[in-house]
């Protein structure tokens, strides 16, 4: 208890501006209470509908302590499962990604039907009641080709992100695209790091010779402060909507989602060395608008994406550990888009490979320093940094109301 009111008096006292200090960023205990304060209470992005194309398909993911599997069933339902037998709890479905028509327990075969009931359990004597041991639930939700999970008891209500983020999604039909291809790479370094890494393109101009071919370096479209006030957006903005593509900046007063369609450098429609598309079919029918640059959505703590014309690209961010997290990288295309044909694999994932990569190497550099005992919460900058302060800010104020809550239940 002693320690948990002394995170909360660390942030609350938090030097406004500058970032956390260094145990936010190291410590074990810090990060365990990370993940029970929000990974284990809040909705997570875990992958995309298209992933999961007939029914029996699934995937299996691992959140902290917890082995989740995703399946869809046989009603065609979307549902998440704690991926642990209700036997003697060993790990149900073990490959990342299949599909079964029924989930079987590879330890002493006890049988789950694909929404997790319990059809068999061998031998377990006439008196057993099944009913009791199907596997639990996990909550899931599904908008407009993501698919989100909470893994608390009681789930935050979900209207909201569903809200704000279905209408930008839906013109994209991203449950009717397919993974071209994805990676996953590890950064060395926690996972606010990456996000904080993430929320400016103060660091682009020096490290992303590729991206910045084609996304603006400018404040206006990666932070969260002045984007209506770009002429450049503006008139975006105007042109996209009368297409009837949703665009301006919204953003959740909880500061926790945001959605705004923001246009690339000059003539650029993907994010291709040369600002060409990458792939030739038009990823949605019901976007026959061309130039319509990017639509942003983050959802922290998990997610950060870009919808084009032509693709779409979205990132997963999990924590592994103190130090330590996994970024996913899918690509969409049109699920008819066919690579050789339609689209070059190299030239659709080649600019944000090396991104990534570069990205991946800031994390670890900026860890690096901050293990130094000589490290000390530097300032933002005002003009770059503001979705970062936004960031941090967030962070602070959700673990502050969470741990705040914890004690109201104690006292
Ligand atoms: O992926 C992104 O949205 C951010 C924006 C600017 C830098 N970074 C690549
Ligand atoms: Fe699953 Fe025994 S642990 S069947
Ligand atoms: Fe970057």
């Amino acid at each position: 208890m002693e320690f948990r009111s002394q995170v909360m008096r660390q942030l609350k006292n938090r030097r406004e501006g500058f970032s956390l200090e260094q145990p936010f960023y190291t410590d074990p205990a810090y990060f365990k209470l990370d993940m029970e304060m929000l990974w284990y209470r809040d909705w997570l992005f875990v992958g995309h509908d298209c992933e999961l194309p007939k029914n029996g398909s699934y995937f299996t993911l691992q959140i902290g302590d917890y082995p989740v599997v995703v399946v869809r069933g046989r009603d065609g339902q979307i549902r998440a499962l704690h991926n642990t037998c209700r036997h003697r709890g060993s790990r149900v479905c073990t490959k990342e990604h299949g599909s079964a028509v029924r989930l079987v327990c590879p330890y002493h075969q006890w049988t789950y039907e694909l929404d997790g009931s319990l059809l068999v359990g061998r031998q377990m004597g006439s008196e057993f009641d099944k009913s009791q041991y199907g596997m639990k639930r996990v909550h899931c939700e599904s908008v407009g080709g993501y698919i989100f999970i909470c893994l608390a008891n009681e789930a935050p209500d979900f209207a909201p992100v569903r809200a704000q983020i279905e209408p930008y999604l839906a013109p994209h039909r991203l449950s009717e695209a397919k993974v071209a291809h994805q990676s996953t790479i590890i950064e060395k370094g926690n996972w606010k790091l990456v996000w904080e890494n993430n929320r400016e393109c103060y660091h682009c101009a020096a490290n992303h010779p590729e991206l910045c071919r084609t996304y603006p370096e400018a404040p206006t479209a990666t932070g969260v402060q002045g984007a209506a006030d770009d002429p450049v957006i503006a008139d975006h903005w105007k042109r996209c909507e009368t297409a009837g593509l949703p665009s301006t900046f919204q953003m959740h007063e909880s500061g926790q989602f945001r959605v705004a369609r923001m246009p690339l450098i000059e003539e650029a429609e993907s994010y291709t060395m040369s600002g060409k598309p990458a792939v030739s079919r038009p990823l949605s029918d019901d976007v026959t608008l061309s130039h319509i640059g990017t639509m942003l959505l983050f959802h922290y703590p998990t997610t950060w994406n870009h919808v084009l014309g032509d693709h779409a690209i979205s990132f997963r961010v999990l924590p592994l550990g103190p130090e330590e997290t996994a970024v996913t990288t899918k690509w969409l295309v049109h699920k008819d888009a066919v690579e050789g044909v339609d689209y070059n694999l190299e030239e659709l994932t080649h600019v944000w490979n090396m991104t990534n990569d570069q990205d991946r190497q800031i994390v670890e550099e900026n860890a690096f320093g901050i293990r130094s005992p000589a490290y000390e919460p530097g300032p933002y900058s005002d003009l770059h940094e503001g979705g970062v302060m936004q960031f941090v800010e967030w962070y602070s104020n959700f673990m502050v109301n969470r741990l705040m809550g914890e004690q109201g239940q104690l006292s």
